[in-house]
């Protein structure tokens, strides 16, 4: 097993995060511009969500796996901007009124409060086609091979489609209406809902690498474990943050009858359920040695993490 705390001594993650959080959000903003007054206005809304500022995990994620396997930020770039296009769409449709019906989403009023729920929508569909758009314009302005580009494309329309987000949150909210939801249907619907977009993320950063197909698999499972991990510190913090907090900061879901690890497994049972599968994230990692620091301490992030 990799050790924690050599993790920890050697590898200053806040100085790393706050260097690519730069770079990302920089790309974020160059990445949508409006030069006619007929998109103004989508682009104004698309900009609204996409710059309202996030942790930036997936992207960062992206451009980490990339150069852990000999690539560059510069070539995973217009991928780790895809997906935060991706994960945006994702966020600005789950606060719709027909979904999770939400005011806030990092502390700020949502984009169907804004702009209407029409443009909202639209504006989430806009991100979803355009982040495919920039994904191939800009890798290939990368010089990434056309075959590299294809196989990220191919994948971050899987993570999206019915055995990704749109699939997980479908099964979600058939399970809403549940009182006896199993550990397998909960597991399933974060796998889809939320560890999808993190493995898509990773997985494509190798492929941009030119990375074998057994180390973007080991990317792979790397992030899926992470992503189920997420979500448990998610069910964690739901129910150790305050629900006035919440609200305000993070737009969380503080359902009391929504099924959730926690109430599945109780706050022990899930704690060690996170750490179990931060240690086999991290074991996924291990043939890597010391490139896979960044992708170790963004692990530890995720599940520490306390917003
Ligand atoms: C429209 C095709 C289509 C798909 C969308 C609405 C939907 C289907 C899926 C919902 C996906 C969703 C909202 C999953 C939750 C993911 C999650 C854990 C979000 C919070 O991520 P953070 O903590 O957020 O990275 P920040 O604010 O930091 O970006």
């Amino acid at each position: 097993k990799v050790d924690r705390l050599a993790v920890e001594s050697e590898f200053d993650l806040a100085a790393y995060f706050g260097k690519k959080v730069a770079a990302v959000e920089r790309a974020l903003d160059a990445s949508l511009k409006s030069s006619t007054p007929e998109t103004a206005k989508i682009i104004e809304a698309m900009r609204y969500s996409l710059l309202a500022g996030g942790k930036r995990v997936r992207p960062i994620m992206c451009v980490a796996a990339c150069e852990m396997l000999g690539g560059t930020e510069t070539m995973a770039m217009p991928t780790a901007v895809a997906v935060e296009m991706i994960h945006t769409m994702s966020l600005i449709h789950d606060d719709l009124p027909s979904m999770d019906d939400d005011d806030l989403r990092r502390g700020k009023p949502t984009n169907h409060v804004v702009y209407g729920e029409d443009v909202a929508i639209l504006a989430g569909d806009a991100l979803l086609s355009t982040s495919f758009a920039h994904c191939a314009k800009g890798s290939s302005e990368a010089r990434v091979p056309a075959e590299r580009i294809v196989e990220v494309i191919r994948r971050l329309g899987e993570a999206v489609s019915e055995v990704g987000l749109a699939g997980g949150q479908v099964m979600d909210l058939e399970c809403e209406a549940k009182t006896d939801v199993a550990l397998e249907d909960l597991t399933w619907i974060h796998t889809h809902k939320t560890a999808k977009l993190l493995e898509v993320s990773v997985a494509a950063g190798a492929v941009l690498a030119g990375a074998s197909p057994h180390d973007v698999s080991l990317c792979e499972t790397y992030a899926k474990d992470i992503g189920l991990a997420f979500q448990i510190a998610d069910d964690i913090l739901d129910v150790t943050k305050s629900t006035e907090d919440l609200g305000k900061t993070a737009g969380k879901d503080v359902d009391a009858d929504k099924t959730t690890y926690v109430k599945l497994m109780g706050l022990d049972g899930a704690r060690e359920e996170a750490d179990r599968l931060y240690q086999e994230a991290l074991s996924s990692l291990e043939p890597f040695g010391d490139r896979a620091d960044p992708l170790i301490a963004i692990a530890k992030f995720i599940v520490e993490r306390e917003s």
